[in-house]
């Protein structure tokens, strides 16, 4: 069965949704690295690269759907964060709105009956949760660490290991 096309439309604005969540993410990496953070920035820049998989895995289900995939314009993310920690804030507020669009996809399929893309969007709705927790943890650590600079550094070091899940 063909999707529609309001359900292809919707997929395409979250492809868009995705790159432009990697642009957001590499905005941050840059000011992470322009502080000296280079860990956090290397998480950052592995959390941009699982974006760009998230929208490379919409554009081949839209392409093996016979649907055109079609590149929107990304506004200019915010440049600086006055603490590590208001920047993982930022970027979990962002998750849980991506949380949100994966969700409205999903009641869309649903009132569709369009099995088949529910199914596809059902390894998005896990990624979510999977997102939402990394990125709290990351906020519970550094609100633990305060102040202590020793300690940012030592988390600087720790999360400089992460690389990205290649969503298989
Ligand atoms: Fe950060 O999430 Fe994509 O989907």
């Amino acid at each position: 069965m063909a999707i529609s096309k309001t359900m292809s439309d919707a997929l395409n604005k979250q492809f868009n949704e995705e790159l432009s969540s990697a642009y957001l993410y590499e905005s941050m990496a840059a000011d992470f690295y322009a502080k000296n953070l280079s860990g956090f920035a290397v998480w950052m820049t592995a959390q941009a690269s699982e974006e760009r998989i998230h929208a490379q895995k919409i554009h081949q289900f839209l392409d093996g759907n016979g649907e055109r995939v079609f590149y929107a314009a990304i506004s200019e993310p915010q440049a600086e964060w006055k603490t590590p920690v208001d920047a993982i804030k930022a970027a979990l507020g962002h998750e849980k709105f991506i949380s949100k669009c994966i969700h409205d996809l999903v009641r869309m399929a649903r009132k569709e009956d369009d099995i088949a893309t529910e199914s596809f969007l059902g390894w998005f709705v896990t990624e979510q949760i999977e997102e939402e927790t990394t990125a709290q943890a990351l906020i519970d650590k550094l609100e633990m660490v305060g102040d202590n600079r020793m300690g940012l550094y030592q988390l600087d070091k720790e999360v400089s290991t992460r690389v990205e899940n290649n969503g298989g």
